[in-house]
């Protein structure tokens, strides 16, 4: 058997590996391995995207608190995402229409051949596959009631997805937008563009969430939108009537997501106050 290691910045995560089931490198290098105690686990660019493991609780934090703040969200846009867990997630709250927007075929159709986690979703009659940049389908789109971002770690590929012209048109193309931003911790650099590029919207806020396989098992994500939903009462009573289940995500968890720590909340001040009160 052999070790997988992911590096970040001046340290790692070693993952014990069966065998390498399959590797594609044209857009990206995807890899996707048989781990030994986190089943299947795909990689892309040398960074774990996801373990059977731990998936859902990455895409329930990242899908479930930006639908549940919407009141009815019917029409649904999932940027990157390819592997099809965000949108089984999105599901599960019966909207009309989900497009799907991957700028790599090679994600969607190696997680459909061997990994599977879309459960069927992304043969959803519902669901509309897109093969194009994530920026570039924005350009010319129509509006949709939730935006959400699943993009991979920044590369080459994916990094028109954290630039400031990306998110000044998502602000313009839906009433709530979410966005994965990376580890605070290792990757602060990443998290913290995602906020100074983020500007157009003009409610935002940042919750975490624990997933084991990311860098550090801290993981934060950036919402927006004219209304937040951190009002319990009204999270449980749409958890409820849209029957989620759900093994990560539940009402308190979507709550106390919002609580951060001193250290992060001062990191967040810090960016969001640049350049305030410069010609007070
Ligand atoms: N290395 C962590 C990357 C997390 C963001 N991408 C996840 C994609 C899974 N759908």
């Amino acid at each position: 058997m052999d070790w997988f290691t992911e590096y970040y910045n001046g340290c790692g995560l070693k993952i014990r590996v069966k065998e390498k089931i399959v590797e594609r490198s044209e857009i990206q290098r995807i890899e996707i391995y048989q781990t030994e105690s986190f089943g299947k686990m795909l990689v892309i660019d040398g960074k774990i995207q996801l373990t059977e493991f731990d998936e859902a609780f990455y895409h329930e934090m990242l899908v479930h608190i930006p639908m549940i703040t919407h009141p009815k969200p019917k029409d649904v846009l999932i940027i990157g995402g390819g592997d099809g867990g965000a949108v089984r997630e999105v599901l599960k709250h019966n909207p009309e229409r989900i497009v799907v927007v991957e700028i790599d075929r090679n994600v969607v159709d190696l997680c459909k051949r061997y990994l599977r986690i879309d459960k069927g979703a992304l043969d959803d009659d519902r669901v509309e596959i897109v093969i194009r940049d994530g920026k570039a389908f924005l350009e010319d789109s129509e509006r949709f009631d939730v935006i959400i971002v699943d993009s991979t770690d920044p590369n080459p590929i994916s990094s028109t997805l954290f630039d400031r012209e990306f998110f000044d048109l998502a602000s313009e193309r839906c009433a709530v937008f979410c966005c994965q931003s990376q580890s605070p911790v290792v990757q602060r650099k990443y998290f913290t563009t995602v906020l100074r590029n983020s500007k157009a919207f003009k409610n935002r806020r940042v919750y975490v969430s624990y997933v084991p396989t990311y860098p550090l098992a801290l993981w934060s994500f950036l919402i927006a939108g004219k209304r937040i939903e951190t009002d319990i009462e009204k999270v449980k009573r749409r958890y409820k009537k849209r029957k989620l289940k759900t093994i990560y995500y539940n009402p308190e968890v979507h709550i106390s997501a919002f609580n951060l720590p001193n250290w992060l909340k001062e990191v967040v001040k810090d960016v969001l106050n640049e350049g305030r009160g410069r010609n007070a």
